[in-house]
């Protein structure tokens, strides 16, 4: 499958751990928001397991194939070919981008986690489809790293990445504007959707903010 850049415009993630709101609801509504892209991410304590997490990531899957979403799943080659994913997203500790491509073909595409220049070269010349950056700024979603801030994205460009970016890590509707100024092109978030009051209306608010950041490319 090709990818079109543009589809990572609004890239929301999430899991049951990450939200207090019905999965499939929060889906639709970050949908009807706006948004361009998902991810299933079932992780960390309370994470369904086995046939619930199938099953879920098959309905999942069915809304976001229903709206011309792109649809990824985090981690887990096996589950996105079985769910007909659109693409598998891997991290750096996750297996070789090289042995995940050799499994998935070009059924899938393949985005990977890079915080490093040197990571997103590394996954460039392996052959990924997009690259994440972050963390950004600072998040309680997933600790460990200190933030890179949005001028990483500014030097992942001019150091002569061309694959699509996505910035990721503290994204919310008052930063994602900025964030995409620097050469992104796309926003992934978790908790500025997931734990929002207003789901639809804050995934509203960050597509919005990353249109408003889109500039001419
Ligand atoms: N990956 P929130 S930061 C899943 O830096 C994830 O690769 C990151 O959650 C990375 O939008 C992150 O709540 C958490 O900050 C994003």
């Amino acid at each position: 499958m090709v990818l079109d850049r543009k589809a990572l415009l609004s890239y929301f993630i999430f899991g049951t751990p990450d939200t207090k709101y019905d999965p499939i609801w929060l889906l639709e509504q970050a949908i009807e928001g706006g948004i361009t892209a998902y991810q299933f991410r079932e992780k960390g304590p309370g994470a369904l397991t086995g046939e619930e997490r199938l099953a879920l990531a098959r309905r999942l899957r069915a809304v976001a194939r229903r709206h011309g979403v792109l649809f990824f799943v985090d981690d887990d080659p096996d589950l996105a070919l079985e769910v007909e994913a659109d693409g598998v997203h891997i991290g750096q500790e996750d297996e070789s981008i090289e042995r995940v491509r050799q499994r998935v073909g070009t059924k899938l595409l393949i985005g990977v986690s890079t915080t490093t220049l040197e990571q997103a070269k590394r996954a460039e010349a392996a052959g990924a489809d997009y690259i994440g950056a972050g963390p950004i700024f600072p998040t309680q979603t997933k600790p460990g790293k200190p933030p890179v801030g949005p001028e990483h994205v500014a030097r992942l460009r001019e150091a002569g990445i061309a694959l699509p970016i996505v910035a990721i890590g503290g994204i919310t509707p008052e930063n994602a504007e900025g964030v995409m100024r620097h050469g992104a092109d796309g926003v992934a978030y978790i908790s500025a959707v997931a734990r929002a009051d207003e789901p639809k209306k804050a995934a509203r608010a960050i597509t919005r903010a990353a249109e408003a950041g889109l500039g001419p490319r």
